[in-house]
C-alpha cells in the first residue's frame, strides 16, 4: 500500500500533476525551504522564504479526516518551525503543534523534519512559521480542509489572502522594534498591503454563480476591511467554525482570523467590479505618507467591459463583528468552573526594553520547550514552577471549563489566539471587566482568534479537553517576542500517559546547543537556576491602580473600537465611532 502510494507520487511528479501525493487519506507534501528574491508590490525586491522555489507558496489542500504529512527540508541559514493555525491537534498530536520552544525546538538549518497529524476539522486555516517573527518573511500558506458533506451550496471555491508587506527582513525590523531606542514600542509599519501576495492580483467571476470566498488574514499587524463593490456577502464560516448565515457588506479581520463568505455573482457580464482591502489605521502608531492604506483588486466578468463605479463607502461600515458570528450548530455558553484574569499592557522593563506583560510579567522563552518538560520531568509535571519563572503557566484539570478574562490597558488592540481549541466569545467591551453583569449570548461565537479592543476587555470560555501544552498569545507577530504570551497546560499526568517525547525531538534541541529535556533550565526537579527570568516592569506595581482609576473614569466614553473608526483619508471607515460595547451580545440571556 505504501509503495503504491509512493508510485502514485512519482507518477504525479513526472506529469507535474500536483506537488501533493494523495493516497488513502494521507496527503503528503515535500517542502524544500530556501530563500528567493521577489518583488510582489513592484516597489522593492526582497528576500523571502520560498517553498520548493515557489513564492507565494501553493495552498495546502486536503479533506476532513485526512492525515496531513509535511516533510520539511530546512535549507535556510536559520531555524524554522511550522504551525497549523486553528488545527486543534486533539488526536494526541500535541507534539506536532509547531509552536517554537513551546511544543518543540525549532528545526535547525540543514535539518529534515516531518510533521504528521490527522485533521478532523473542516474549514479555512493557515500554516505559518512560529519561529520569532519569521512568518513575515513569507513563510505562510493557506490550509483548506474540504468537507464532502459541506452543508452550504456553492459553485466555486476561492482563496483570498490579505497581508501586510515589509521591505526589510523581519530580523532587521525586530531589532529595531525590541530596542532600547524604541521605548514607546512603536511597531514597524509595513510598506504595502497585498491581496493574494501580490499588488496586482486579479479575480475572475463567472456570471450567475455562487462563490465561496475564503478570506484569510495573514498579516503581521495590519487589519483590513474587505468588500466587493456592487456585491453582497453572506458570512458562513469564522476560523474553521461554520456560522449562521450573516448578511454583510464588508468583513474586517485581525491577524490570524479567517472568514468565508458566499457571494452571488451578477447574472450578466456587463461590468467589472473592484475588491477592496482597506487597512485600518488603528494598528499603526503612525501612517507614512507613501503607505497605500486602501488596496484594490479588479474582479473581471469580461475584460473588455468597463468598471462599475466604486460603492458609496457609507454602505460598508462595520456590519460584520468578529465577536458576533454565532455558530451554525448552536451551543449554549459553557458554565465556567474557574476564572483566570489576564491584565495586559505594554511598558518599559528592567532590561531597558518595551515588553508586553500579562499581570505584570513578560513571557520569556524557556530553555526547554514546555511540552518536552512535561514529558520528561516525571512527577513534577503538575507543578507550574518547572515550566519556568516567566512562562506564565496555568494548569487545568481535564474538562474544566475555563473563563479567561483579558483586560487590555494598552491603547492598541490585540488579537489573541489559543492553540489547540476554539473558544466561546462571551463578552467584549470597553474599560475593565470585573465581574459586572453582562448579557451572555445564547449561542456564542466560537472561534480561535479574537480581537481584544484597546483599553477594553474580552471574556472567553473554553473546555480544557485537550491534554498537553497550548500556547496562548497575541497574533500581532511583533508582540510575541515582546512577551505577550502564556502557556496553558491541561491534565499533565494524562498527557504523560498518552504521549511520549520522541528521541528525534530531543536531538533537534541538542543540535541547536540546547537541552532537550528537564525543566525550563534544562535541569531536574525544581532546580531552575539558569532559566530565563528577572525581567520585570520598571514601575513595580505597574501603576495599575492609577491606570484603572483613569479607565473607570472614562469607561462611559465611547472607546476605540476594534475596527478603527478611521481617519480622513480612510474612505471606508469615515464614521467616527462605531459603538459596539455589549450591543452585539444583547440578544442573549442574563446568566
Ligand atoms: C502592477 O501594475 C502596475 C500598472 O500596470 C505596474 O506599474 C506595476 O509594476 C505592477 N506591479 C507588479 C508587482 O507587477
Ligand atoms: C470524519 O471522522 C469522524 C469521526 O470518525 C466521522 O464522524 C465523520 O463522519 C468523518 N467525516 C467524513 C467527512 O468522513
Ligand atoms: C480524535 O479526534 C476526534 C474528533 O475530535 C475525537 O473524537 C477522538 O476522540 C480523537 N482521538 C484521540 C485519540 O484523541
Ligand atoms: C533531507 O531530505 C532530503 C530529501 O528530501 C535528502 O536528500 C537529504 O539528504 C536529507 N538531509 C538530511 C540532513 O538528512
Ligand atoms: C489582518 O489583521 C491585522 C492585525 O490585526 C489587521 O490590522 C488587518 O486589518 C487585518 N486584515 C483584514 C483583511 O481584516
Ligand atoms: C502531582 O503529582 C503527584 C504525584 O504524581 C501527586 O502526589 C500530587 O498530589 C500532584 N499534585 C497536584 C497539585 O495535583
Ligand atoms: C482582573 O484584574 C484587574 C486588575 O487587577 C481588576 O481590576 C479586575 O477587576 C479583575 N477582573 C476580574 C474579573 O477579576
Ligand atoms: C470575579 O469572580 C471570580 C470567580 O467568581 C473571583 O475569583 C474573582 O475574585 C472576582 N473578581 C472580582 C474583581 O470581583
Ligand atoms: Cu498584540
Amino acid at each position: 500500500m505504501k509503495q503504491l502510494a509512493t508510485l502514485t507520487c512519482v507518477l504525479a511528479s513526472i506529469f507535474l500533476l500536483s506537488i501533493s501525493c494523495i493516497s488513502a487519506g494521507k496527503v503528503e507534501y515535500d517542502w524544500n525551504l530556501e530563500y528567493k528574491k521577489v518583488n510582489p508590490d513592484g516597489l522593492h525586491e526582497r528576500r523571502v522564504i520560498s517553498i520548493n522555489d515557489q513564492w507565494p507558496p501553493a495552498p495546502v489542500k486536503l479533506s476532513v479526516n485526512d492525515t496531513l504529512v509535511i516533510h520539511i527540508r530546512n535549507r535556510l541559514n536559520e531555524p524554522t518551525v511550522i504551525h497549523a493555525h486553528g488545527i486543534n491537534q486533539n488526536n494526541g498530536s500535541n507534539i506536532y503543534d509547531g509552536a517554537g520552544m513551546v511544543t518543540q525546538c525549532p528545526i535547525p538549518s540543514n535539518y529534515n523534519f516531518t510533521y504528521e497529524f490527522p485533521v478532523t476539522q473542516a474549514g479555512t486555516f493557515w500554516i505559518h512559521s512560529h519561529f520569532k517573527v519569521q512568518y513575515m518573511d513569507g513563510l505562510r500558506v493557506p490550509l483548506i480542509v474540504y468537507d464532502p458533506n459541506e452543508p452550504f451550496e456553492y459553485d466555486e471555491d476561492e482563496i483570498i489572502t490579505v497581508s501586510d508587506w515589509y521591505h526589510e527582513d523581519s530580523y532587521t525590523n525586530l531589532e529595531q522594534y525590541m530596542n532600547e531606542d524604541n521605548l514607546d514600542g512603536v511597531e514597524p509599519i509595513p510598506q504595502s498591503g497585498l491581496i493574494n501576495d501580490h499588488a496586482n492580483a486579479t479575480f475572475n467571476f463567472k456570471p450567475g454563480k455562487m462563490y465561496r470566498l475564503r478570506i484569510i488574514n495573514m498579516s503581521g499587524i495590519a487589519t483590513f476591511g474587505v468588500s466587493i463593490d456592487g456585491h453582497e456577502m453572506d458570512v458562513i464560516e469564522v476560523d474553521g467554525v461554520r456560522t449562521k448565515t450573516r448578511h454583510v457588506r464588508s468583513v474586517y479581520m485581525a491577524a490570524g482570523q479567517r472568514v468565508s463568505v458566499l457571494v452571488k455573482t451578477k447574472d450578466n457580464t456587463g461590468k467589472n467590479y473592484r475588491l477592496h482591502a482597506n487597512m485600518a489605521p488603528v494598528m499603526f502608531d503612525y501612517i507614512p505618507d507613501d503607505l497605500q492604506m486602501n488596496i484594490e483588486a479588479p474582479i473581471y466578468y469580461d475584460k473588455e467591459k468597463p468598471f462599475a463605479p466604486r460603492d458609496d463607502p457609507s454602505l460598508k461600515k462595520g456590519d460584520y463583528d468578529d465577536a458576533f458570528t454565532p455558530p451554525l450548530i448552536e451551543a449554549p455558553a459553557l458554565k465556567a468552573d474557574r476564572q483566570i484574569n489576564f491584565t495586559i499592557d505594554f511598558m518599559e522593563n528592567t532590561d531597558g526594553l518595551n515588553h508586553g506583560v500579562i499581570n505584570g510579567i513578560p513571557y520569556l522563552t524557556p530553555l526547554v520547550p514546555s511540552l518536552h518538560t512535561l514529558l520528561s520531568i516525571g512527577e513534577y509535571a503538575n507543578n507550574t514552577a518547572v515550566y519556568g519563572p516567566q512562562s506564565i503557566t496555568h494548569m487545568f484539570e481535564l474538562n474544566q471549563v475555563i473563563e479567561l478574562v483579558i483586560n487590555n490597558l494598552d491603547d492598541g488592540p490585540h488579537p489573541f489566539h489559543l492553540h489547540g481549541h476554539a473558544f466561546q466569545v462571551i463578552a467584549r467591551g470597553s474599560g475593565i471587566y470585573s465581574n459586572q453583569s453582562i448579557d451572555v449570548p445564547r449561542n456564542p461565537t466560537y472561534r480561535d482568534t479574537i480581537g481584544v479592543p484597546s483599553e477594553g476587555y474580552v471574556v472567553i470560555r473554553f473546555r480544557a479537553d485537550n491534554p498537553g501544552v497550548w500556547f496562548f498569545h497575541c497574533h500581532v507577530d511583533w508582540h510575541l517576542p515582546a512577551g505577550l504570551a502564556a502557556t496553558f497546560i491541561t491534565a499533565p499526568e494524562l498527557a504523560q500517559e498518552t504521549m511520549t517525547l520522541p528521541q528525534e525531538w530531543i536531538d533537534m534541541c541538542i543540535a541547536a546547543g540546547q537541552p532537550g529535556t528537564g525543566n525550563a533550565a534544562g535541569k531536574d526537579g525544581l532546580d531552575l537556576e539558569g532559566a530565563p527570568s528577572g525581567i520585570r516592569p520598571i514601575q513595580d506595581n505597574f501603576m495599575l491602580g492609577a491606570i484603572i482609576a483613569t479607565l473607570i473614569g472614562i469607561s462611559t466614553v465611547i472607546w476605540h473600537v476594534w475596527v478603527d473608526p478611521g481617519t480622513d483619508d480612510d474612505e471606508n471607515y469615515e464614521d467616527d465611532q462605531i459603538k459596539m460595547d455589549t450591543q452585539p451580545l444583547l440578544q442573549g440571556q442574563q446568566e
